[in-house]
């Protein structure tokens, strides 16, 4: 598991302690072993004891792969690592399942900017199953997919055949291919014919949590508009919007956040089961 999501970066306190509780509870009820992946005092760590994870709930500098070797390097306090981070320290690991909330991906705008989350790059490079629930929703979903598509990393919809928007079950996008069981998703991944790649399993947030789409769009577009006013870019975009949200559903956006959070990790650990069986 990724630590952005539970830091200052990712889910306002105290959700992001709970969420993190849920997370390691719903990998564990599985039978699977659940590690956070870190840099703590400039080590790259895989998973922490107990009495460390007050340290990743805090301030945080974000670590994306790219990253890690200088936050190593400078010896940094607290890098909380991304998914294209977590994804290239779990493999050298020699972990084959990662579990996070939503995915990084091809930014709105990004014929103009360039900003394509180095999640994507990650997970074609890596050998790993990497378990969201779909991309982050102010996204370019379309762009995102065919970016996904190019560089080769089958998107798998979990029980489901559309691609997730993070707090609502359907983007309106087809995934490639729908599965049905973490023993197909196991098979999927012994038998990629790159070596070093990964697969994404698409998972949609749970019926009852799911958040009203036309409400949510609204909300994006706005926070988006007041981005650009701002001059916020590159990796400060994700910490500004996802607050933003935040404020503006009441808070409901919160506990969708945490459900589906510890939904990707449940799944995650099936699959992480089925690979173990194989
Ligand atoms: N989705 C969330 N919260 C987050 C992130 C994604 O709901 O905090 C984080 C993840 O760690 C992801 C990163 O890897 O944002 C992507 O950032 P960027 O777009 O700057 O690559
Ligand atoms: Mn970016």
């Amino acid at each position: 598991m990724e630590s952005t999501i539970y830091s200052n970066l990712g889910l306002p306190a105290p959700a992001n302690h709970e969420a993190l509780t849920r997370c390691i509870d719903a990998v564990r009820s599985r039978g699977a072993v659940p590690a956070v992946t870190a840099v703590l005092d400039g080590v790259v760590r895989v998973g922490l004891a107990a009495d460390e994870h007050d340290r990743i709930l805090g301030s945080a500098r974000k670590a994306a792969e790219r990253d890690v070797p200088v936050a190593v390097a400078q010896g940094w306090e607290f890098g909380a690592t991304t998914v294209s981070a977590s994804v290239a320290i779990a493999a050298a690991a020699g972990i084959s399942v990662f579990a996070t909330g939503g995915l990084g991906g091809v930014h709105r705008g990004a014929e103009l900017t360039g900003d394509v989350s180095a999640d994507l790059d990650a997970l074609s490079k890596h050998r790993m199953v990497s378990v969201s629930a779909g991309a982050k929703a102010f996204l370019d979903l379309p762009r995102t997919l065919e970016y996904l598509e190019t560089v080769g990393v089958p998107v798998l919809g979990w029980q489901h055949g559309w691609f997730p928007a993070f707090y609502t079950r359907s983007s309106g996008l087809e995934v490639a291919h729908r599965v049905e069981s973490a023993a197909e998703v196991a098979a999927v991944f012994a038998n990629l014919t790159r070596p070093d790649s990964g697969v994404l399993v698409a998972v949609p947030i749970p019926e009852d949590d799911e958040l009203d789409g036309a409400e949510l769009n609204a909300v994006i577009d706005t926070a988006l508009a007041d981005c650009d006013a701002a001059g916020i870019t590159g990796a400060a975009i994700t910490p500004f919007v996802l607050e933003r949200i935040g404020q503006t559903t009441a808070g409901r956006s919160v506990p969708a956040n945490l459900a589906l959070a510890e939904n990707n990790a449940g799944v995650a650990a099936e699959i992480a089961v089925a690979v173990a069986a194989l």
